[in-house]
């Protein structure tokens, strides 16, 4: 509901910064299309490149000149968690999903070695998008455990690019988190902005269901089938929420290399609440303005950009929005700073909305007459899973178990158990701020639900009746002097 308040609420804005730079900018990629062979750029010297992890960028090439690159890039087999006890094997470039992000520019010549730990159980080599060559690199990369092979590639355009194991059965080596992104800045490098970060989609398929606990392998026939359990952003739920949350100031530049790995599904890439002011479609070099959800297929990029304006908790999301809710593509930027009351107002008024022709106003959540009286704790129990499978169950999801730094857990809850009061109350009123439950810090927003006296009895006897809570029956009398205490 906070994803809904923002998008039906969030003020349009219109970027005018984005319609001036536009100008400059393809003027300058013109030029440089037909000025420069890349082949032909001198390269003098050699660096290390500096890789990273996600959501972490190396920084900027800035207007070094072409260099030889040395990019040392180990595989590891590494046991990780997909979500709150879920675990999976994960196998990685550089030991994180997706894997170090590699920053070049244009003409370097990058001498890639790529080792394959011995603790690992299987080969695998590396196919680089950016790479002008059979197999992207693949054919030259294929390394055994315990082994490390080198092969080297001259930069010839410019863009974000995706790379990837490409080992048979590839889908499966894909699937197991090996992708990453390597950028190939432009000369002069890419324009400055004051924040980068760096996310990449991928889904994943387990033998169990999604949240089903314990180690899971992968399945097959659920990849083939391209039916994912979980889609997620940086290989886990939760990698960019909460206290992974991604931050910026207001009045600052954000700018998200972002990266499909796949294997199967394609992102309608979105920030609730932000327009992209700039998009380098698909990651090559042309650039869309004002853009609000991009698709990226997989095995593809962008970079999106876009000034942050007001403060707040930004969600991003695939637009395909059960992947978002449901299997956990959800992230956030929190930007902090001051409110801007002209771009961005919050609520200014609530009023009783009386349709034409209505005769009889009532108070959302005063409607007695209409709900179904229950007569009997399990009638009650079952008037409140309606309840809860129409209006809760988007956030706290199915068996109550939450999403993991952004709705807390029904089931089993320490937080719910405590206080009855305090339990009535947040479905009344809403709850915001900072709470723990069962050891977990989450600080968001529950809105007031619309529900009678009786509805939100029914409702909390389900939730106290169900996944090992404290079977206590919630009355309406009790939902009522509640109400008068608070
Ligand atoms: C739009 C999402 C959303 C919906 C719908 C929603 N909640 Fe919540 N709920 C939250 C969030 C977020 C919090 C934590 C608020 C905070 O951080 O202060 C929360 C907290 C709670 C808590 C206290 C924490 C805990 O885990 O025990 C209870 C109890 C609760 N909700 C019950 C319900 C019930 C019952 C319903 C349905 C009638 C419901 N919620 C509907 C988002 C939602
Ligand atoms: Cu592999």
């Amino acid at each position: 509901m906070i994803q809904r308040k923002l998008l039906s609420q969030s003020l349009k804005i219109a970027t005018l910064i984005g319609l001036f730079s536009f100008v400059a900018c393809s003027h300058e990629e013109n030029a440089q299309k037909n000025t420069v062979d890349a082949s032909t750029i001198p390269v003098t010297g050699e660096i290390e490149a500096e890789l990273t992890s996600p959501p972490f960028v190396p920084a900027s090439v800035g207007n070094r000149s072409a260099k030889k690159l040395i990019v040392n890039m180990e595989i590891l087999e590494e046991e990780g968690e997909m979500t709150d006890g879920v675990k999976y094997i994960y196998w990685t470039f550089g030991g994180s999903v997706p894997g170090s992000f590699i920053r070049t520019r244009v003409g370097d010549e990058v001498e890639f070695t790529l080792k394959n730990h011995p603790e690992n159980k299987l080969p695998h080599n590396i196919d680089l998008h950016a790479v002008t060559g059979p197999g992207g690199g693949a054919a030259s990369s294929f390394v055994a455990p315990g082994h490390e092979v080198t092969f080297s590639f001259k930069t010839l355009n410019p863009g974000l690019y995706v790379y990837h194991c490409a080992t048979a059965p590839v889908g499966m080596h894909i699937a197991n988190g090996m992708y990453g992104l390597i950028l190939v800045e432009p000369e002069g490098g890419l324009p400055k902005v004051d924040k980068e970060y760096y996310i990449m989609q991928g889904d994943f398929y387990t033998k169990g269901a999604n949240g089903q606990p314990g180690l899971q392998p992968f399945d097959m026939q659920k990849a083939v089938d391209e039916d994912a359990d979980y889609v997620v952003f940086n290989g886990k739920v939760g990698a960019l929420t909460g206290d992974n949350a991604l931050t910026a100031k207001v009045g600052e530049t954000v700018r998200l290399f972002v990266g499909n790995g796949g294997p199967n599904l394609v992102s309608s890439f979105h920030v609730i609440g932000e327009i992209f002011d700039r998009v380098n479609v698909e990651g090559g070099s042309t650039i869309n303005k004002n853009v609000q959800t991009t698709l990226i297929p997989s095995g593809g990029a962008a970079i999106v950009e876009f000034k942050v304006d007001v403060p707040g908790t930004f969600i991003i999301v695939d637009h395909s929005i059960f992947r978002a809710f449901n299997k956990g593509a959800l992230g956030m930027i929190k930007v902090e700073g001051e409110d801007n009351k002209r771009l961005y107002s919050g609520k200014q008024t609530e009023g009783i909305y009386n349709p034409e022709g209505g005769s009889i106003q009532s108070m959302p959540g005063n409607n007695e007459v209409t709900a179904p009286k229950a007569n009997s704790v399990a009638e009650r129990i079952e008037l409140g899973k309606q309840i809860y499978s129409q209006t809760c169950f988007a956030c706290h999801q199915g068996e109550g178990q939450g999403i993991a730094s952004a709705f807390p857990p029904l089931a089993n809850s320490d937080y719910l158990n405590a206080d009855v009061d305090r339990a009535i109350n947040i479905v009344l009123h809403g709850k915001t701020g900072e709470i723990t439950v069962n050891g977990d810090k989450y600080n968001s927003v529950m809105t007031a639900q619309t529900l009678s006296d009786e509805e939100v009895a029914n409702v909390l006897t389900f939730v106290y009746n169900s996944w090992g809570n404290n079977k206590t029956e919630v009355t309406p009398t009790m939902v009522l002097k509640a109400k008068s205490s608070h």
